[in-house]
């Protein structure tokens, strides 16, 4: 099972669909393993968009990113990187198709709602920068075995 590290950004939080993009992760059958309310620091958004650093949007996503409070998740599943990064839609929200968070929640280009995770690598770095030891809950889910086909042992 893989792990990510989704963000429901400050537009998000502020339009009041924190619940409705939770709800899409939930009836998926992703596992809510981590969350947590916060306003990022500028120096852990600069370590978080590090790869960014130089690109012409660079100072203006920190802007937005720390500008008002977002709400972090660690999202679990087989793999959980590229379904969810399936379920966000393209990174312009005048370009994500419908049925895409991205495609059915917004318009804007930078204002897009959802960072997720888009590699092992990335998922790794970034859940141990926005969780502590310990802030990632293990938890049996209760219909897990109709979220998945276990017949062969493992999830399927
Ligand atoms: P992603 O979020 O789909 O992975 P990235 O290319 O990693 O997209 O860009 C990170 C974030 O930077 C985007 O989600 C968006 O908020 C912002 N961004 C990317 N490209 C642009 C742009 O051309 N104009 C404005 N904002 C952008
Ligand atoms: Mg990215």
């Amino acid at each position: 099972m893989e792990t990510t590290l989704i963000i429901l950004k400050p537009d998000a939080v502020q339009r009041g669909l924190m619940g409705r993009i939770i709800s899409r992760f939930e009836e998926k059958g992703l596992q809510i393993v981590g969350a947590k309310l916060m306003r990022i620091p500028l120096s852990l958004a600069q370590q978080h968009y590090a790869a960014h650093q130089g690109k012409p949007f660079y100072e203006k996503l920190l802007g937005f990113m720390t500008k008002s409070p977002v709400l972090v998740l660690a999202i679990r599943g087989n793999n959980a990187i590229t379904v969810s990064r399936k379920m966000m839609g393209a990174t312009f929200g005048s370009k994500a198709e419908p049925g895409t968070i991205r495609g059915d929640f917004g318009v804007s280009n930078s204002f897009n709602l959802i960072h997720g995770s888009d590699s092992p690598e990335a998922a790794a770095k970034e859940l141990a920068l926005f969780f502590g030891k310990g802030e990632v809950v293990e938890w049996d889910r209760a219909n897990e075995s109709w979220i998945y086909d276990f017949s062969a042992g493992t999830p399927e």
